[in-house]
């Protein structure tokens, strides 16, 4: 048969499997299974891993799941029961003291049966779960047992135990609703029963690797393990002492008899295999599950790993060995890891901040390595509706694109899944921050005994799985907890809050709280993002944290941000944007680009406001939080509209496909203008009193096809949004601010280096035509300045009075600096340089001119060149339609004065068309928005 040990022996290659001497693992993974349905007479072959929505596509009993309207057509297959079958498993070994069954995860609600015989029901997705099934096994009559997993309704269950007496309820209009209701009740991604970005499909079925395990007597098999590695006393939540040793502290998880007499030791090795330290650990401790250990890593033989931009990712290679009296070795685990601290600093303001400016409060950022940084970055969303089917070659290709967008921090939001281990692989090679948080999110949770062990239980196990990777760089509860949910108890029904806040707090501070501080002394933890941050943090207490919630001192400065307004005059008001020491969400939707479109809908569905277009934005009454008290169904579509039609010039083509592909451009102009000012906005205010350090925008990347906050469109392809984010997340920028109701105009430099770094900044105001303008401002064409260390200073502050709208005037502002990168030994001097625009009018009213832009390709230099020669060119835009191909320009989506030229290289990601994607590469600027073709 079917799972070979071919199938073991690449498992082991590939470190999923521990190395162990005589232990029979078969890995389950593969092609021989069965899915079926009797009743309505279904069955297909099917994968392990799979969902079912994936086995019946490739069999052709349903259509593309992510194809036209699907997502409402395909409901009644999350409303059915699916039963996954294996073929008779061969090469097990009759002599075996023990046999098991390890699942790294079943979706969700599943009973398993084995050789006939009922073993086990599970009902969380993120859980491990293991069965010894010796005694299944030994009665068994059949050869080769089979082993089947029956998978009920995952939206019926919900609402089977929403009905049951005496259940838990919330006050109206607390609990967000997508699509399937009672998503709280189960312990499954929150967003497959829908979300304002995503389709709902509630999938089921085997999604993670299985095995069987067979052990001889006294032999274990450890199924999970962890690595904490701290400063010597360091505590979570708390700066530590960066000169301090460091403690590595293991852990591993088994099942198989206890050993009994035996060592613990471990070997350090680089990158190239050379070993840096190797010894025997101490103050080892054996429990019937665990076995732990701890040694000490003198700090001079290691160097530390830094995030993205900040310095290099030196990782090493930690091996454990459970070795016997005897002298066998009966595990042995090996983990990639770094050495790194990462601390969520929410201490006080402290006197030496305030004399530094800095406004009282309490800090709300990240240190790495004792540092403080500027986090820039995005959300990470689910990128598939089905995990089973998200490939490390995607995930690859989409961390690139972050390092390329000079991002070096994520938000991994709190309603999708823990990441996979070749995530945290691939964050940890690039240098990106993964802010992690347990799957909870806009909704407040039963506390009911049985839920809340099942939620420890989920944490211990991804808790520990991850917890080695120097990515990691946070644990948070859950999201819009203390933000949103327990202000709408308090708006809908304020005597019930204190009892609200209570469960809030035994499900937060109680019970998840303790399994990060119990496992891990390396990582920080906050119950919910967004928040004011603690109040008081004091390890004497059973729990240490206490939170703030809204005891706010009048002109304190508190924790994050996130901010959303659907009122598209929020763009360049920047007194709308909230004040706080770090902005972890903020966004606008817009429409994905006409060549993502035609992948998932029909040539005839390719409009603007077409029922299935409308039906894919779900951000509306049904799906979106911020407009739950709308009615209006086409609330997204209409919210996109009103933007364009403010802003910009309004796109109106001949031809429907082309109009329609303007339209979804202008969308996404208008996404990413506001983006940027947000941004600005906030990382000025690294220097302002607020002490801003860090903005993660709404959101990296899409999950499907559809209007939505994304940046990167599901196929990879970048929206406007990404290139802006890049340019305006440079070390330095330059950047205006401008209020139009008293004229106030000023231009700040930002850095986010860790020296000062100095330069000048030249101002040049145009007409639209490209002829340099004296505006009367009386303002010095350049300036010289230096900008601090993660900070931003004032080069230009004039009063623009006379500029209202109608004004014809724009100005370019350029910067050049030189500083030095953060943690760069070579004591190299880098020049730094950064161009904006800034534009009086809206550019719906500006008197555009046509640039004449020319475009050409090098096959030398492989650069595209882009100039403008008749006028100011705002928004240049190249684009390809290649359909199968993705790739990304160097930079995109910029401005040109007339003859400026940019030369513009790419980085090709997919390439199904052998090169010729280059001859369908067009430029445009705002300019040809209005033109009829
Ligand atoms: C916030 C997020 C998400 C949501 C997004 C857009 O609420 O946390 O839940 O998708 O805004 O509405």
């Amino acid at each position: 048969m079917t799972f070979s040990h071919s199938m073991k022996a690449a498992a082991l290659a590939a470190g999923l499997l521990p190395l162990v001497c005589s232990q029979n693992v078969v890995s389950l993974v593969g092609p021989d299974w069965t899915l079926s349905n009797d009743a309505l007479n279904v069955s297909v072959s099917a994968h392990l891993p799979s969902h079912a929505h994936l086995d019946l596509y490739a069999n052709q009993v349903i259509g593309d799941p992510y194809y036209g309207l699907n997502d409402f057509n395909l409901r009644w297959v999350a409303w059915s029961n699916w039963t996954y079958t294996s073929a008779p498993i061969s090469g097990l070994d009759s002599n075996a003291s023990s046999t098991w069954l390890l699942f790294n995860g079943l979706d969700t609600f599943a009973t398993i049966s084995f050789c006939g015989q009922e073993i086990a029901s599970t009902d969380n997705q993120f859980r491990q779960w293991w069965f010894d099934v010796s005694s299944a096994l030994a009665s068994c009559t059949e050869a080769a047992p089979v082993l089947s997993i029956d998978f009920g309704s995952a939206p019926k269950i919900a609402d089977a135990i929403a009905a049951e007496p005496g259940q838990e309820t919330w006050p109206t209009g607390v609990q967000q609703v997508f699509e399937f209701p009672n998503r709280w009740f189960i312990r499954k991604e929150q967003s497959d029963f829908g979300w304002d970005w995503g389709p709902a499909f509630a999938p089921a079925g085997p999604w993670k690797p299985a095995y069987v395990v067979q052990l001889a007597q006294s032999e274990v098999y450890v199924r999970n393990s962890i690595v904490d590695i701290y400063r010597e006393g360091q505590l979570n939540n708390i700066p530590p002492d960066q000169t301090a040793p460091w403690v590595v502290n293991a852990s591993l998880d088994y099942f198989g008899a206890a050993p009994n007499d035996f060592t613990l030791s471990y070997t350090l090795k680089d990158l190239e295999n050379n070993t840096v330290t190797s010894g025997s650990m101490s103050n080892v401790n054996c429990t019937n599950a665990t076995v732990t250990g701890s040694t000490i890593v003198d700090p001079s033989m290691v160097d530390l790993w830094w995030p993205n931009q900040l310095g290099p990712q030196t990782l090493y290679y930690m091996t454990i060995d459970l070795v016997s009296a005897s002298n066998t070795t009966m595990a042995s685990v090996t983990k990639r890891l770094g050495f790194r601290t990462i601390v969520l600093n929410e201490f006080p303001i402290s006197q030496a901040q305030l004399a530094q400016g800095i406004a009282p409060g309490n800090n709300w950022h990240f240190e790495v390595n004792g540092h403080e940084f500027y986090a820039k970055g995005s959300n990470f969303i689910p990128p598939d509706a089905f995990w089973p089917r998200v490939t490390e070659a995607k995930m690859d290709q989409l961390f690139n694109s972050v390092v390329d967008g000079n991002q070096n921090m994520l938000r991994v939001w709190a309603s999708g899944a823990y990441s996979p281990d070749f995530l945290y692989d691939l964050a940890d090679e690039k240098g990106i921050l993964l802010w992690s948080e347990f799957e909870f999110g806009d909704a407040l949770y039963p506390v009911n005994p049985s839920f809340l062990e099942n939620v420890r239980e989920e944490a211990e196990y991804n808790v520990r799985r991850v917890n080695h990777h120097p990515s990691l760089a946070l644990w948070a509860g859950g999201n819009e907890l203390e933000n949103l949910e327990l202000i709408l108890v308090n708006r809908s029904a304020p005597e019930g809050l204190p009892r609200y806040t209570a469960e809030y707090e035994t499900l937060f501070l109680h019970t998840l709280l303790p399994v990060v501080f119990g496992n891990s002394r390396s990582i920080s933890y906050t119950p919910s993002s967004t928040s004011n941050g603690w109040q008081s943090l004091n390890f004497s207490n059973p729990i240490p944290i206490v939170e703030r919630y809204y005891n706010l001192t009048p002109g304190s400065v508190y924790g994050e941000t996130d901010f959303y307004n659907y009122d598209p005059s929020v763009l360049y008001n920047d007194s709308a944007f909230p004040t706080g020491r770090f902005s972890n969400e903020f966004g606008y939707h817009s429409m994905p680009s006409i060549q993502s479109w035609r992948a998932q809908i029909s040539e005839t569905d390719l409009h603007f406001n077409s029922t299935t277009v409308v039906l894919r934005d779900h951000h509306n009454p049904q799906g979106g939080l911020s407009d739950s008290n709308t009615t209006n169904p086409d609330i997204g579509q209409a919210q996109m509209t009103e933007a364009v039609e403010l802003w910009y010039p309004i796109p109106n083509k001949t031809d429907s496909q082309a109009n329609f592909s303007a339209w979804c451009h202008a969308t996404q102009i208008f996404q990413a203008d506001l983006y940027v000012s947000e941004i600005e906005f906030y990382r000025r205010g690294s220097g302002l009193p607020n002490r801003q350090l860090g903005s993660l925008y709404w959101q990296l990347e899409d999950i499907w096809v559809a209007p939505t906050w994304a940046g990167i469109e599901y196929d990879g392809r970048w929206k406007v949004l990404h290139y802006a984010a890049k340019d305006i997340y440079e070390h330095v920028i330059i950047a205006p601010y401008w209020n139009i109701t008293t004229g106030n105009l000023s231009v700040w430099v930002t850095s986010d280096l860790w020296e000062p770094a100095s330069g000048t900044a030249t101002f040049t105001w145009y007409d639209w035509s490209g002829n340099e303008l004296d505006v009367g401002l009386n303002t010095s064409s350049s300036v010289d300045f230096t900008v601090g260390a993660i900070n931003s200073t004032k080069v230009l502050q004039t009063f623009a009075t006379g500029m209202a709208a109608g004004t014809n005037a724009i100005l370019k502002m350029d910067v050049t600096a030189t500083g030095s990168l953060p943690n760069d030994n070579t004591n190299t001097t880098h020049t730094f340089r950064h161009e904006n625009w800034f534009h009086p009018t809206a550019l719906r009213d500006a008197q555009l001119v046509d640039p004449g832009l020319q475009l050409s390709y090098s096959n030398s230099t492989k650069n595209f060149t882009v100039s403008a020669t008749t006028g100011v060119a705002a928004w240049v835009y190249l684009d390809y339609d290649q359909p199968g191909t993705v790739l990304n320009f160097d930079s995109n989506a910029f401005w040109l004065a007339p003859n400026q030229t940019r030369e513009v290289g790419y980085t090709v990601k997919t390439d199904a068309s052998d090169g010729a994607w280059v001859d369908t590469v067009t430029v445009q600027s705002l300019w040809n928005q209005t033109l009829s073709t």
